[in-house]
């Protein structure tokens, strides 16, 4: 068949004929477009993601570029350093230039994955950079919060360990990767876990050993193995986990990659070894504590920390342990505030201080960011085994002695039914080449500590949501109403309102006390001269003012900083007529100013 040429011009006007009705240009009323919001559906995504994968340090790496590219006016790409495998520490920067920049305004930061094996708090930054920026535009709220505020946001701060987990079998992958001597043998990381069957999961081992065992089967599911009694006698023992003794000094896999705690290497309230498992040989050893570190010293402004953990369902606030005392009782109402926030709006969720509601922890990065940086800082541990069973016939089911799905047969119920069984390898023979004929099998690295995937969406939506509030309590200045009046001659009195709006105060109590942030500054500059300045205790009835004693009145020093929820007054006595600028200047609540004629 012979088709003829079609001209030029009219094969352009076919195309736009054709393309104009399929348009997504929004408000497209025209007869025969039929936009997406007329079809009364959801407005198309800019950058259409998908949630339901757990990626890598690259994939990591190429999604934020990818929402750099999309929204390059709000979002920035840097490297905080690198982590000791010289894998970058991606920071996504959100701040929006044409309402200031971003030192001036109070910073969130956000961070996950200092334990590589806790994936999901990866992405639940991206989803919190992705959904700040395609909701900018539709959901006031969301352009309130990013105009106001700056988020820096790390989705891994342990990227080696991310990627052994994911790219591995997964186990080993808490740690960081320096390596360390975790048997005290002189070699470092000589005797890792083996895959020895090849089917890329770290299983158990079982043996058995009739009549000389500590372990039975479970009589509903045979998978299950139950410790007997310390008088009775099994049918198996467990021999741990897949491995052979690599350096044959007679114990299997008793050093593997690494060894450490890479949240316990901050510089508050750090232990040694000794009182502290983990903690590595002096606080900020890691590359990856020290680029934090840098970057919260290169940006005082941050007034909040989140960091996302993985098990147990809880929002935890520091002190990380007894010793320390607990903070202020101002702090612990701000603290108090925002946790049961979040107990309402994170079902299974409870808000507890660290060493109450989880464990001990010496050299956090709470700690360190609360008690060295003046940040309100929170540690969210993303999953809790119960929000697997939330019908009540199960949950019915899980009590009362001798219940059908009670103990770990509810567990097995939902990965057969609801995971098709994805995440559990049945036990199989093996032949060990120490231990003999065995089984193993067991449950792979997503099995526990890891929300299911197609659970990912409400995990990562409420935590951000509730990550956003934290940053909506951080300090916001402004300057209130201003009064003059004149007491004769050329004597006025001024005042000024000075307002903080939000839960959190510019200066916590304990960064008062540890001098962790520098004193708010107000600053007075004009043509008057200022004979006296005080703070008016009421300005809703007369009263006392307190006087400021300091010898600059035009550069005082608050070295308490400005409460939350408050509006505080200052008054000054001048003499002579003209414009006087007050200023007030925070570190994590921004620089504001007014200027008042005098006259
Ligand atoms: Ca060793
Ligand atoms: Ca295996
Ligand atoms: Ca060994
Ligand atoms: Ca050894
Ligand atoms: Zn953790």
């Amino acid at each position: 068949m012979k088709i003829a040429p079609i001209p030029a011009a009219l094969s352009l006007a076919a195309l736009t004929f054709f393309a104009a009705p399929l348009a997504k240009s929004p408000g497209n009323g025209g007869g025969h477009g039929i936009s997406a919001q007329q079809r009364g559906s959801d407005p198309l995504h800019t950058l259409d993601l998908t949630w339901d994968r757990w990626l890598d340090h690259d994939e990591i790496g190429e999604r934020m570029r990818l929402l750099e590219r999309t929204w390059p006016k709000f979002l920035t790409l840097s490297s905080m350093g690198d982590s000791y495998g010289g894998r970058e520490l991606w920071v996504m920067t959100i701040n929006n230039p044409d309402t200031g920049p971003e030192l001036n305004k109070a910073g969130m930061y956000i961070e996950a994955d200092v334990h590589g094996n806790e994936v999901q708090g990866g992405e639940v930054c991206l989803y919190t950079i992705w959904y700040l920026m395609e909701n900018y535009d539709r959901i006031p709220e969301i352009k309130r919060l990013v105009d106001e505020r700056v988020f820096y946001i790390v989705p891994t701060i342990n990227p080696d360990g991310r990627d052994f987990f994911l790219d591995n079998t997964g186990s080993g992958g808490r740690t960081g990767h320096v390596p360390v001597d975790s048997d005290g043998d002189g070699l470092f990381d000589e005797d890792g876990p083996d895959d020895l069957n090849g089917n890329g999961v770290i299983e158990q081992i079982r043996k058995y050993v009739p009549g000389e065992g500590t372990h039975r089967l479970n009589p509903h599911d045979p998978r299950i193995m139950e410790a007997v009694a310390p008088w009775e006698k099994g049918d198996w023992v467990l021999l741990g986990s897949e491995g052979l003794d690599n350096d044959g000094d007679g114990r299997v896999n008793e050093d593997p990659p690494g060894g450490y705690d890479g949240n316990r290497n901050y510089g508050a309230d750090w232990q040694p070894e000794y009182v502290q498992g983990g903690a590595m040989d002096y606080p900020f050893q890691l590359p990856e504590s020290r680029a934090t570190e840098a970057f919260f010293s290169a940006h005082p402004n941050i007034a909040g920390l989140q960091t996302y953990h993985n098990a147990a369902g809880m929002i935890l606030r520091p002190p990380g342990s007894a010793w320390e005392g607990d903070f202020p009782a101002s702090d612990i109402r701000v603290y108090d505030e925002i946790g049961e926030f979040g107990e309402r709006i994170l079902p299974w969720f409870n808000y507890h201080i660290t060493w109450q509601g989880l464990y001990t922890i010496h050299g956090g990065s709470t700690d360190w960011a609360n008690d060295g940086h003046g940040a309100v800082a929170f540690l969210n541990e993303l999953w809790n085994e119960g929000q697997y069973f939330q019908s009540p016939l199960l949950t019915s089911q899980q009590q009362g002695t001798n219940p059908p799905l009670g103990g770990d047969l509810s567990r097995f119920f939902f990965d057969d039914f609801l995971e098709f069984g994805r995440n559990f390898v049945d036990w199989a023979p093996f032949d060990h080449p120490q231990y003999g004929e065995v089984e193993m099998g067991g449950w792979n690295k997503f099995g526990s500590r890891i929300n299911p995937r197609f659970m990912s969406m409400e995990v990562f939506h409420r935590n951000m949501a509730f990550t956003l509030y934290h940053a909506d309590q951080m300090p916001l200045m402004r300057m209130g109403a201003s009064r003059v009046e004149s007491l004769g001659g050329d004597m006025y009195r001024v005042q000024v309102d000075i307002v903080n709006e939000r839960l959190i105060p510019t200066i916590t109590a304990r960064a008062m006390s540890t001098r962790a942030v520098r004193p708010d500054l107000l600053l007075a500059e004009g043509d008057v001269e200022i004979v006296a300045a005080g703070w008016v205790q009421d300005r809703n009835r007369p009263g006392k003012t307190q006087m400021i004693d300091q010898k600059k009145l035009d550069r005082v020093l608050v070295r308490s900083g400005h409460p939350g929820r408050t509006t505080r007054t200052v008054e000054y006595l001048v003499r002579g007529s003209g414009n006087l600028e007050v200023t007030y200047s925070t570190v994590k609540g921004g620089t504001v100013s007014t200027t008042v004629r005098v006259r």
